[in-house]
């Protein structure tokens, strides 16, 4: 057969990279970046060229496996369906529902299928409480989002192809590319603003490849960001920088803010931070002074103690000093095909709410619909009224990025039904009664779902199925309208996912059409719905599209965008910069952003308490490695080249004190375990600071992972204490963990 080269976007990140790959006898032989893309332009990473070998991986899961006493047994779907059916059934018949929950993870976001049938599963399926790894990530700005502009996913993201000063704090984008943050060739970027005369600086405990590259590197305490920023907040007030500009009309708490800031001085922080006064107010005048800039925080700034706080106080920032909703500064995006995830989920129509139930066992307060995944062990494990005895896995490996790693490990095991919605056998697919293959993500179509609500371009690009799927197999939001019907008690041979397609199609169209600032607004949701071509994810693309900014509107703009039209352009279509969106994208009760929520503001009460505090000792934060994804691509030989990635990185003059040397072992203990791994000195580290990858640890009994357990790795959760947690939105505190360290192979420490 010839050679056949297809046009495709990258879905393993939120560089969402445009891809040539050539194949040859359904076999991929090559994957190169595609200059021709009018997003990414030719960029891409080295995790972008192994798609083909992740499709082709014999790991690779092709068909469901039951699980018959400790061994995986290949199924049919029917068979895989009717196990499901009776297991869930004895749950549900003696514990009701309530039994029953899920668990979503972070490929759900980068997948076609399950992006969009995500929100239909959890619907339709009546299951009344759900985790995700959302709780180990965003879940502070969710928070932020909800109650400063009125929307859970209404986040502001850098407008980096036009700022002159940017400053990144708790991200390292050399590693992940962005996040919350969609461009593609992040550092091409951070070079050119460099070279057009802008500033660069980054804030971080650990002097990252980022960081390198920038003008400027400014270690912090781990979780003490918060601190950091309410000093440049307070230096802004009291040296009269604070200008809002246009948006002073639209913002309301200012002068509550420039109240709670006073005591927190650049003197008041600086030793809980670590980072001089001169430093803090040197880089306040600079910021606020900039023609353009942007401040720009991710997970570090999340996963930690003060998540909210600090999240809050990076959009502050922007906005006081004149950097937000204008060219160069804080924006927000307009997607082409606006995301139905955003929608405002319907509990929370009278407003945002928080604590309206708490964690049965740890009574931790939901927020925003979660509590802590930490949560999810115990929930498990403790016996009683409302216990978990039923879990659905969705694209998530928990027993590896959940903190308490190992409580969780643990639990799994003593459930009644898992079931889980995953390509691999791993870690924490193991415990499943039924595994379900998701198709390969080149048998799928592709157009990211979520992503482009924080690009730095308004654009949008389709990419066709590359292979037919083989026959039989199920497309995943088959699979979770299946699943959503067994837990409704559907008999597996009934089940007509068609008809449960056009059912939760019908309630979105008439969701979107009672909305007011839709293009449908109004309309009849039986007429768009006749209108409304196909089935599945395409259909509810086509209809994002339509009635997205540049849509059809279903016949009221007739040369509009419709999914027939981005079909044209396989190299994409980009309707240009980002765009000033205040007032238009603000949700809130009185239309006007939130600059001082009450939720939030309650929280620095504990802050002041950390001021307080005198801490010693070492703390542990996470890193990321470009050639790794969470915990799921060290499978691909191509990826785990070159030297252990799964190291101890340790400033030299702590290693002198802990009597570590480079190479050797170190002992890690934290309150809730301890691990033993290779050290790796370097003075990237801030003192006193340590830093493990999270996502490993694949030496676990029973998993189908030929090049994974090979290089096993450790998991670094299973120090992360599933109790230390930002309390204002549940997001754990995987960065800033209080540990102790010493040589393994001496005895180390006790423990
Ligand atoms: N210590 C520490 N812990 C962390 C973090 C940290 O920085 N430090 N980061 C946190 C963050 S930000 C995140 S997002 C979480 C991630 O946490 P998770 O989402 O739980 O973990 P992943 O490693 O992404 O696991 C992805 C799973 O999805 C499966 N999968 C991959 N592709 C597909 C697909 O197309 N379909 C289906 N059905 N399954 C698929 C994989 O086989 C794997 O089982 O980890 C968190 N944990
Ligand atoms: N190659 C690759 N790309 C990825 C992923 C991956 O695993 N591998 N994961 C994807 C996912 S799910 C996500 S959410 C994104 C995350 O993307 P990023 O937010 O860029 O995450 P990291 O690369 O982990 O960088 C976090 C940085 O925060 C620093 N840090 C830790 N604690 C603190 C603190 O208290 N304060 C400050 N200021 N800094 C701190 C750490 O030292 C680290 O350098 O990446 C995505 N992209
Ligand atoms: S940066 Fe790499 S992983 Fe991310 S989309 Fe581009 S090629 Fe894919
Ligand atoms: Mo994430």
């Amino acid at each position: 057969m010839e050679q056949e080269t297809h046009i495709r976007t990258c879905h393993l990140c939120e560089a969402m990279c445009g891809l040539r790959v050539e194949t040859r006898d359904g076999r991929v032989e090559k994957i190169r970046s595609n200059p021709d893309d009018v997003w990414s332009k030719g960029y891409l990473c080295p995790k972008g060229t192994v798609l083909g070998a992740l499709h082709h991986d014999p790991d690779r899961l092709r068909t469901p496996l039951i699980r018959r006493g400790g061994e995986f047994k290949e199924a049919s779907w029917e068979e895989a369906f009717r196990e499901i059916e009776r297991r869930l059934g004895t749950v549900i018949d003696s514990h009701g529902l309530d039994a029953v929950s899920s668990y979503i993870g972070n490929p759900t976001a980068h997948n076609f299928s399950l992006s969009r049938y995500v929100g239909a599963f959890i619907a339709m399926s009546g299951i009344p409480r759900i985790y995700s790894a959302g709780t180990v990530d965003q879940w502070p700005k969710n928070v932020t989002g909800a109650l400063m502009y009125g929307g859970m996913w209404t986040i502001p993201t850098p407008d980096i192809d036009r700022t002159d000063f940017l400053i990144i704090m708790g991200a390292n984008p050399q590693a992940s590319q962005g996040s919350l943050l969609a461009t593609p060739d992040f550092m091409g970027k951070l070079r050119a603003i460099r070279k057009r005369g802008g500033r660069v600086v980054v804030i971080d405990p650990r002097r990252t490849g980022t960081a390198d590259a920038a003008d400027e590197w400014l270690p912090i305490q781990p979780g003490t960001d918060a601190a950091f920023l309410l000093a440049i907040v307070q230096v802004l007030f009291e040296e009269g920088l604070v200008d809002l500009g246009r948006l002073g009309e639209h913002v309301q708490g200012l002068e509550d803010v420039r109240a709670l800031c006073r005591e927190f001085t650049p003197e008041a922080v600086a030793a809980t931070c670590r980072v001089s006064a001169d430093k803090i107010r040197g880089l306040a005048r600079d910021f606020a002074e900039a023609e353009t800039g942007a401040l720009y925080g991710r997970i570090g700034t999340c996963n930690q103690e003060f998540g909210t706080l600090a999240s809050w106080l990076v959009d502050v920032v922007n906005i006081l000093a004149g950097k937000f909703d204008r060219p160069g500064g804080l924006m927000f995006s307009n997607p082409i095909a606006p995301s139905m995830t955003t929608l405002r989920p319907p509990e929370f129509a009278e407003g945002w709410s928080f604590g309206r139930w708490k964690s049965r066992v740890r009574g931790a307060p939901e927020v925003l619909g979660q509590v802590p995944v930490s949560c999810l062990a115990e929930e498990i494990a403790t016996p009683g009224e409302g216990q978990i005895r039923a879990l659905i896995t969705i694209a998530g490996n928990p027993v590896l990025s959940a903190p308490d790693a190992a409580k969780l490990d643990a639990a799994l095991p003593g459930l009644d039904c898992m079931v889980a919605v995953d390509n691999y056998l791993n870690e924490t697919t193991r415990h499943a009664h039924v595994i379900l293959p998701g198709l390969s993500p080149l048998e799928q179509p592709h157009y990211d779902e979520l992503l482009w609500s924080w690009a730095v371009r308004n654009a949008g690009k389709y990419s066709p199925p590359l292979f037919e799927p083989e026959p039989g197999r199920p497309h995943e939001w088959q699979i979770l309208l299946a699943l959503s019907a067994l837990l409704q008690g559907q008999k597996a041979d009934d089940i007509d996912t068609d008809l449960l397609d056009d059912l939760f199609f019908a309630g979105l169209v008439a969701t979107l059409t009672a909305l007011p600032h839709t293009s449908i607004a109004g309309r009849d949701p039986g007429e768009v719905v006749a209108l409304a071509e196909g089935k599945g994810p395409e259909r509810m693309l086509d209809f994002a599209l339509r009635i997205g900014p540049w849509g059809e509107g279903y016949g009221k703009n007739p040369k509009g965008m419709t999914l027939e039209i981005m079909k044209r352009s396989p190299n994409g279509v980009d309707m240009g910069a980002l765009e000033s969106r205040i007032p238009e994208v603000l949700d809130t009760p009185d239309g006007k952003i939130d600059l001082a929520p009450d939720y939030v503001c309650g929280d620095l009460d504990r802050l002041r308490g950390r001021l307080g505090e005198e801490r010693e000792g070492a703390v542990l934060v996470s890193r990321r490695h470009i050639r790794s994804n969470n915990s799921w691509m060290h499978n691909v030989a191509e990826l785990m080249t070159g030297k252990d990635r799964c190291t101890l990185l340790v400033h030299p003059e702590d290693a002198a004190r802990w009597g570590l040397v480079a190479g050797a072992s170190a002992k890690v203990r934290s309150e809730v375990g301890s691990l033993i791994v290779p050290v790796e000195l370097s003075d990237e580290m801030m003192i006193g600071v340590v830093s493990l990858p999270h996502g490993w640890g694949h030496d676990k009994k029973g998993t189908r992972l030929g090049v994974a357990a090979r290089n096993a790795g450790v998991c670094s959760n299973i120090l992360a204490p599933g109790t230390f947690v930002d309390v204002l939105s549940g997001n754990a505190a995987v960065n800033g963990i209080p540990v102790q360290i010493g040589l393994a192979s001496a005895g180390g420490i006790e423990g």
